[in-house]
């Protein structure tokens, strides 16, 4: 069996050195790769991974082992995440009166992302699923051949506590640090919204992932991190793999006694870049349709645009039907046009006759002009 209880680690950070803070990497190895050498991440930084590590990407544990390895240098403390977690447990505790939600979870994965990391596991240890019965018989094989990898993200904190900055994959359910033992590792891992639903001021900022930031938005949609200054909680989570316009956020405190204004944050992501031929100006008044609000009336389907009403605002506006999930909702769309002056970078996310969803510097709407490759 495995035990997961909540630990809380203090640790000291050094004066004089660089805190990075990453979370919610699911699987995203390059992601995590690129971003680190984009920081120019060396020996005198501390680096923080704020849990979710695996799944919902291409390369599960390939990325946990990549954790494992960069841990052996002293100055990485990754946390564990909500997904972590689950998964751990979930594999200790298959039966045949779960196997099958967890098959289904299974095959959803690969449909979506090519993968899973219980498919990676069994594959190592030469089994194929193929059904839940594969699952089943692989488990042991499994359990015995990952056993430092199971430990390893058994051990891992909760709660990383520093001088003036704490951190946790979801959030904390009590403001006085140390009262948060007594709760469950999900209570922590799994707090959704924890900046918008927690009533806390917390003493030292907290830096949590977890929740998408995109989804702390009702009218334009940010990828960036978050800093709640009347709080003191600084949401991290780009919302990498889980969005298709997400990146992977690498939070950058230049010194632990630094100011929260000397904060900056650098990103990744693999969406394809053009540059902007023309200017355009932003739009004053914008809604952002997220999955928390997403249901729509379909008021004229057209070819290529549908006329809806989006339920929450009590908006109508025209949307590329590529945004309709069916006939009742609507996701991760937009009607906000950037701000665009000529030769500005842009992420090109899609495309339509009237132009193009894009991000630029984290941020996502509608770019009207052309585009030159780059
Ligand atoms: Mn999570």
């Amino acid at each position: 069996m495995i035990e997961l209880t909540t630990k809380i680690e203090q640790i000291t950070v050094e004066p004089g050195k660089r805190i990075l803070v990453t979370s919610d990497i699911h699987g995203h190895l390059s992601y995590l790769k690129k971003v680190l050498e984009k920081a120019s991440f060396c020996d005198n930084d501390i680096l923080f991974i704020v849990g979710d590590m695996i799944e919902k990407g291409p390369e599960n544990l390939k990325t946990l082992r990549y954790v494992m390895e960069l841990c052996k240098q002293g100055n990485v403390i990754p946390l564990i995440g909500n997904v972590d977690a689950y998964r751990l447990k979930l594999i200790y505790e298959l039966s045949e009166e779960n196997v099958c939600g967890f098959y289904n979870y299974v095959l959803n994965l690969r449909q979506w992302t090519g993968t899973s990391f219980y498919e990676e596991l069994a594959a190592e240890c030469g089994y194929t699923i193929n059904s839940p019965d594969d699952i089943l018989l692989s488990k042991q094989a499994v359990i015995n051949h990952f056993e430092d990898e199971f430990k390893f993200l058994a051990n891992l904190p909760t709660v990383a506590e520093t001088q003036n900055y704490v951190f946790v994959h979801g959030g904390l359910p009590e403001k006085k640090i140390s009262d948060n033992i007594d709760k469950n590792v999900f209570e922590l891992t799994k707090f959704d919204a924890f900046a918008e639903r927690t009533s806390d001021v917390f003493d030292k900022y907290v830096i949590a992932g977890h929740w998408p930031v995109v989804l702390y938005g009702s009218d334009i949609p940010q990828m960036n991190p978050i800093i709640n200054r009347d709080k003191k909680i600084i949401s991290i989570d780009g919302g990498c793999g889980v969005k298709k316009d997400g990146q992977l956020n690498l939070l950058i405190i230049p010194d632990i006694n630094c100011s929260v204004d000397d904060i900056t944050h650098i990103c990744y992501d693999e969406i394809p870049m053009a540059y902007a031929l023309d200017s355009q100006k932003p739009s004053i008044d914008s809604v952002y349709i997220s999955w928390l609000n997403k249901e729509i009336r379909i008021l004229e389907k057209g070819e290529e645009f549908s006329y809806i009403e989006h339920m929450k605002s009590g908006r109508k506006l025209h949307i590329p039907n590529s945004y309709l999930r069916n006939e009742t909702e609507c996701f991760d769309y937009t009607d906000y046009v950037l701000p665009v002056k000529k030769g500005d970078r842009l992420s090109i996310i899609s495309k339509n006759s009237k132009g193009y969803i894009a991000k630029k510097e984290g941020i996502i709407g509608w770019y009207c002009g052309d585009l030159e490759n780059g």
